[in-house]
């Protein structure tokens, strides 16, 4: 870790402005070497300076020049950003000549993962960070930020602690039977302990289902036969006419899909080829395809069409989504009716031309998904996969920690559970951790970043 390593920070598109960002020992030494203006080794830390970027004789363009000496800066290490013109041309060339020069591409999110190897942020804030940048909600970036500043970290450190003092208070009871004055920590003991840590994880665990939602969206796909107005409804959703609308059945071949943004919930839409039986080969390929829609989706919106008799196509998609999160649309009220409603217990009458209608459909949509109530935020939102994922392997250890205690096994084998829970909290933190998992992990961040 002791190279130096360089990479464009900013998206690589003609913009007004650039950053480059250099992060290592030679860092100031070697933009110092292209930059025509003061001497970049003799200006304090935490400075900017006006000058120009020059390359083999020729001046390349003209830059203010960022100066960070660690240790307070994002890597811990000596960081200079350039700030140049925003050209592609021109930042590549400036990237270029500091490479030259003696610095390494980085790789992407080697910056972050320097922050995080120099011990600056933990792995929580350091997926943070990423977790900001891909938010598209105030809901979801509220999220992120409850985790780049540290509250996650500190409600799974708490947990951690919880822990530890139980495994603390075990050994000395086992390494010193002879120290009369320490508790001992017998079963009896240990019981209410581990309930009320259980009892905490999981009030975190059921609100990161709905922090996934927030985080994700809803992957909700719209069927039903063809010609009942799917493409009509996502449009009506999308405020957009996106997909193509015709009187003739079978418009829509291919999924076509749109984002919409509920009250801070946002909805993958999928608009899908209508279901039914058909010779045409385009048709079929979407058919199969809707089919397959239907089993990924999280919400599905049925959509009946209130002109025309239910049929054998309608029945079939009722019977298929019958165990899905649901809603039951019946489209076109603005016709003269042919569906007997009490066939269906819960529904929506509605027609897609009608502005107030969908927003009928959008509070039923928050209502089902269950969250309606999701302007309150707060920290206890963990939104992360990793994250909840090893938690809830902690949970799990926590769990057959409580079951040896109540075979009354001895307190030295529950106390091997309680070890794989301290171990699964302290990798939520990145305190064990393998080089493969960062890899992976600072892998999907960007270039630069
Ligand atoms: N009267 C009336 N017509 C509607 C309504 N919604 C959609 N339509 C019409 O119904 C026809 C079919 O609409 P689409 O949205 O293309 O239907 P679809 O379900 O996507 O059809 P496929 O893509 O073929 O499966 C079009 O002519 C729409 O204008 C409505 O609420 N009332
Ligand atoms: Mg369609």
């Amino acid at each position: 870790m002791n190279d130096t390593i360089a990479a464009i920070a900013t998206a690589l598109a003609n913009k007004a402005i650039s950053i480059i960002r250099v992060s290592g020992p030679e860092a100031i030494d070697i933009v110092n070497k292209i930059f025509v203006g003061k001497d970049l080794r003799k200006v304090p830390s935490h400075t900017i300076h006006y000058g120009k970027i020059k390359i083999d004789n020729r001046i390349i363009d003209e830059v203010l020049v960022s100066v960070f000496h660690a240790p307070k800066t994002f890597t811990r290490e000596d960081v200079v950003e350039v700030n140049c013109h925003g050209g592609i041309y021109v930042t590549n060339t400036i990237l270029e000549g500091i490479l030259v020069k003696g610095a390494r591409l980085a790789d992407p999110g080697e910056f972050t993962k320097r922050a995080f190897l120099n011990g600056r942020i933990d792995l929580t804030q350091a997926e943070a960070i990423m977790d900001i940048i891909e938010s598209n909600t105030a809901s979801s970036l509220q999220m992120a930020n409850y985790g780049l500043t540290g509250k996650t970290k500190r409600i799974i450190e708490d947990f951690k602690n919880r822990v530890l003092s139980c495994i603390a208070s075990i050994e000395v009871n086992i390494d010193y039977p002879e120290y009369e004055d320490e508790i001992q920590m017998t079963n009896e003991v240990l019981m209410p302990i581990i309930v009320d840590l259980l009892r905490d994880m999981d009030e975190i665990l059921k609100k990161a289902e709905v922090a996934q939602i927030i985080k994700y969206g809803i992957k909700t796909a719209i069927v039903g036969k063809p010609n009942v107005g799917k493409s009509s409804l996502l449009n009506a959703l999308l405020r957009e006419d996106k997909a193509i609308v015709t009187n003739i059945a079978g418009t829509t071949r291919d999924i076509v899909e749109g984002e919409v943004n509920i009250g801070g919930i946002v909805l993958n839409l999928i608009d899908t080829a209508g279901v039914r039986v058909t010779e045409d080969l385009v048709e079929r390929i979407g058919v199969e395809k809707t089919k397959e829609v239907l089993k990924k989706a999280e919400l599905v919106i049925l959509v009946f069409d209130y002109s025309r008799e239910l049929d054998n196509n309608d029945l079939e998609l009722l019977e298929a989504t019958k165990d899905k999160t649901r809603i039951i649309v019946v489209n076109k009220r603005d016709l003269p009716p042919k569906i007997d409603l009490s066939k269906f217990t819960d529904y929506l009458l509605l027609s897609s031309y009608n502005e107030d209608d969908i927003e009928k459909l959008e509070k039923k949509i928050k209502e089902v998904c269950n969250v309606a109530s999701v302007t309150e935020i707060d920290p206890t939102y963990i939104g992360n996969t990793r994250q909840l994922a090893k938690l809830k392997i902690a949970r799990e250890s926590l769990e057959s920690a409580l079951n040896a205690i109540e075979l009354n096994l001895p307190v030295d084998i529950v106390n091997i559970d309680i070890n794989n829970a301290w171990l699964s909290l302290g990798e939520i933190l990145g305190e064990v951790t393998n080089e493969d998992l960062l890899d992976e992990l600072f892998a999907n961040f960007c270039l630069g970043k």
